[in-house]
């Protein structure tokens, strides 16, 4: 049996991810995490909060707040709202731990031994006032196309144009608004990605099954235009890891550190760390490394296709480069986008939903259910409120929802709260244990494959066989004239709640435990063998008519929530 590494892409910490962000990693990260583990597969599912960079130094500065309170505080805020979102991490670490930072270090030292490192001294804006080197969101000023006045060093956001710094009219500094800047040469450290094109070309050849999404990109980056570039993964900023060469000073790079889509990638490896050192694991190495074992570990990575460049040439370039024995991943599942009434999600707009406002609503398991059967796999998908109800409303409470309050009410109603137990299974029984068995079959395949928007599909179908059974065989009109044929439909009906529960969990666990609870079961194995699973429930097993399992989503609430959410967030 092989062991499962999953990893989604780590947040940025500077704010509230959106449900676009959601659904594009660590929504079926856990999808594809719950079902592995409900198959008795040992599984280590990771993510983390991505912590340096200039965003995270913006987004403190605008809060009032120094950078680590900043980052302490939204890391505490993104793991509980994970957690109400049913996210099931064996560990949501910290891209700015120790363990990172010694880990980060540790391959630009290895990196360097092994010749794939350059420094090149380049010109950066300096700001004298400030005392520092400017990035190109830390330079304001008037852009020479349009005349905005805001215009930042990289691009002007009135009319799009690409800018230099250099272009801009009456530069200044963002931080201090002081316009006494100049070019100053500035030392950085090149990985020289373009030595290693071969191998990645070679390794990303071989993965013939990977979604045309994932590879289609690295291809583009491997051969396009110039073909892979040697990357700079330093940069003249305060809040980061600092730049050393393992252990050691890199003589010249005193007080700057590391480019963040450099660290953030070995915070994969790092949370594993963190993960023992938080005491809930043993081993990492295990996981990590093949010289102790990772050779029988499976790893998938999840990500939105904004992602994909940095996890199939350079973080690969960075473990291949170090000639160490670490585990290179397996399975990169990505995802286009999913946007937001007629236009896209944008966080620095505040504009769709958030996953704090989306909990606000509703249940996890509403938004769960919906983001992952429209999961943007094959092309970007979109969020509208109709759609949203629609679904809701029919999936989840037409469809689910009625069947287990139905057949619940009515066995108490005719049988009382357990399980009857006259009557015999006849052709009807068994052609919808027969189909039914065939559909679990088919949902396990998607699932394994990772197959999304397939399973949910698949799994609703199973939802539907229980409730067309009911439609035609209707044990209410059977129970008048043959008592005892009814009760033997009411006992496969009430059996297939439990199998729905253990089945559907992945996408709503929530609930499926009210559904298991509600049947009195505390066994949540697997239905290997779907036959004998639609046994479980004995003749006189007793049950509960659970609540309410999905409220439907009414007209006026739908109308509600389109205004609120037709702005932007402040
Ligand atoms: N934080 C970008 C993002 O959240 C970035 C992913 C890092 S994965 C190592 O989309
Ligand atoms: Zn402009």
């Amino acid at each position: 049996m092989a062991r499962h590494l999953i990893t989604s892409a780590i947040p940025y910490i500077n704010g509230i991810k959106h449900l676009g962000n959601l659904v594009g990693s660590q929504l079926p990260a856990d999808l594809y995490a719950r079902y592995l583990r409900a198959r008795g597969e040992e599984v280590l599912f990771l993510c983390a909060t991505d912590e340096h960079g200039t965003p995270a130094e913006l987004a403190a500065a605008k809060a009032g707040k120094p950078v680590e309170a900043y980052c302490a505080e939204m890391h505490e805020v993104q793991a509980e709202i994970a957690q109400g979102f049913g996210l099931s991490f064996d560990h949501f670490g910290r891209s700015s731990s120790v363990q990172n930072q010694k880990l980060t270090q540790h391959f630009a030292g290895v990196l360097a031994d092994e010749g794939l490192i350059e420094e090149v001294t380049e010109k950066q804006v300096y700001s004298i006032a400030d005392g520092r080197f400017l990035p190109d969101r830390y330079i304001e000023g008037t852009c020479p196309n349009c005349g905005f006045t805001s215009a930042r060093g990289d691009q002007c956001d009135n009319c799009t144009k690409q800018l230099d710094p250099v272009d801009l009219i009456d530069a200044r500094s963002t931080i201090s608004g002081s316009t006494e800047l100049e070019m100053r040469d500035t030392k950085h450290l090149f990985l020289r990605q373009s030595l290693m094109k071969d191998r990645l070309d070679a390794w990303i050849n071989e993965k013939t099954d990977w979604p045309v999404l994932t590879t289609s990109i690295a291809r583009k980056w491997l051969h396009d235009g110039d073909g892979l570039q040697d990357r700079g993964i330093t940069r003249d900023l305060n809040w980061g890891v600092p730049v050393k060469r393992g252990d050691a000073e890199w003589p010249g790079m005193e007080g700057k550190v590391f480019y963040v889509w450099f660290d953030a990638p070995i915070e994969y490896i790092a949370c594993a760390q963190e993960w023992v050192d938080a005491g809930k694991g043993q081993d990492w190495e295990r996981w990590w490394r093949t010289d102790k074992g990772a050779d029988d570990v499976r790893y998938t990575q999840f990500m939105g296709k904004d992602n994909v460049p940095f996890h199939t040439l350079s973080f690969p370039a960075t473990i291949m480069g170090s000639n160490e024995p670490w585990k290179l991943v397996d399975y990169i599942k990505s995802f286009n986008y999913l946007t937001y009434d007629g236009g896209q999600f944008s966080t620095s707009r505040g504009r769709g939903v958030f996953m704090d406002q989306a909990l606000d609503i509703l249940p996890a398991d509403y938004w769960r259910w919906w983001l992952l059967s429209h999961a943007p796999e094959t092309s970007d998908a979109e969020f509208t409120w109709e759609n949203f109800q629609t679904s809701v409303n029919k999936d989840l409470a037409d469809v689910l929802g009625n069947f287990v309050s139905r057949i619940t009410k009515f066995c108490r109603a005719k049988f009382g709260e357990a399980v009857p137990e006259a009557g015999e299974y006849g052709p009807a029984e068994e052609a919808l244990i027969a189909d039914i068995t065939a559909r679990v079959a088919r949902y396990q395949d998607h699932m394994a494959t990772i197959e999304v928007r397939k399973s949910a599909q698949e799994l609703r179908a199973i939802w539907a066989a229980g409730n067309e059974y009911l439609q035609a065989e209707a044990p209410w009109t059977t129970f008048k004239t043959d008592p005892d044929k009814a009760a033997a439909q009411v006992r496969l009906a009430l059996n297939l709640i439990p199998l729905y529960a253990t089945l559907s969990a992945p996408f709503i666990p929530a609930a499926a435990q009210s559904m298991l609870e509600a049947m009195h079961v505390s066994d949540t194995t697997w239905p290997d063998d779907v036959p004998a699973a639609l046994g479980q429930l004995a003749p006189g097993h007793g049950f509960e008519v659970p609540e309410v399992l999905f409220a439907k989503i009414t007209d006026e609430d739908r109308e509600a929530w389109s205004e609120r959410f037709a702005g932007i967030r402040d």
